[in-house]
């Protein structure tokens, strides 16, 4: 009689241990939600900083090979313009499969096309105009040079972010990849005090090839949205202490 008695509290035993069990894995659950909330969140917040360009990755038009525009040409959601130095000429666009006989040409990593602003005095630029309200922003892009052409040249080219020809980043901005560099990555961060519609550009700098791709403007979260996530982060493990 007292083994069964064991046995039965035993049982009695086994359906608390799987109570709390249960109990535990709805505190999980709720801790997971907690969490996916949070995620929400997050996510919701680098949703503010998506690209704010069109076509960043120039594969508009669709273009089998290799084309060639001029100052006044639209290239996809991009204007081509005439260099600042006084020269203008053309831009390329060139898709992975132009080899045109050499081995020269990069491969983009994004997309099929990218966007050759060619050097000697074959100078253009591209622009694109965008609205921006004040804050911080980052501007990013990849950016090659020739390969294995032999020369010693690096890769060249440089960015401006200006509003009504008027740069408002402190004039144009030169970035450069060593001779026959493969794409690298490339940023640039500003700040904006008015709201307005700017002018992103790009052009070629003199006897120096610039190759581009898979330009990015993204808004800097400000610092009062990572203040509200600190906010919030306590009141969801505040919450969860309670419930326990
Ligand atoms: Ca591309
Ligand atoms: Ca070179």
């Amino acid at each position: 009689m007292k083994a069964i008695t064991d046995l039965t509290d035993r049982r009695e035993n086994d359906t608390v241990i799987s109570a709390r069990r249960s109990l535990k894995v709805t505190g999980i659950k709720k801790v997971l939600t907690r969490a996916t909330l949070l995620l929400a969140i997050v996510s919701s917040a680098s949703m503010v900083s998506a690209n704010l360009l069109l076509d960043g990755s120039f594969e508009l038009p669709e273009t089998p090979l290799h084309a060639t525009f001029f100052a006044g040409d639209t290239l996809g959601d991009w204007n081509v313009v005439a260099h600042s130095d006084g020269h203008s000429w053309y831009s390329d666009l060139v898709n992975n499969d132009w080899t045109s006989g050499s081995p020269f040409w990069p491969t983009t990593p994004a997309g099929l096309q990218y966007v050759y602003l060619a050097d000697a005095e074959q100078e253009n630029g591209i622009s694109q105009s965008v609205y921006l309200t004040a804050g911080s922003y980052e501007l990013s892009y990849i950016q090659a040079d020739f390969k294995n052409n032999g020369g010693i040249v690096d890769g060249e080219l440089r960015a401006d972010v200006e509003m009504a020809g008027s740069s408002v980043i402190g004039g144009w901005k030169t970035s450069t990849v060593p001779n026959s560099s493969d794409w690298v990555r490339k940023q640039l961060t500003f700040n904006l005090s008015n709201s307005g519609s700017y002018d992103v550009r790009f052009e070629s700098v003199l006897n120096h090839a610039g190759f581009i791709d898979d330009v990015q403007l993204n808004a800097v979260p400000e610092p009062s949205a990572f203040l509200a996530l600190g906010l919030g982060l306590p009141f969801l493990l505040l919450g969860r202490r309670k419930k326990d």
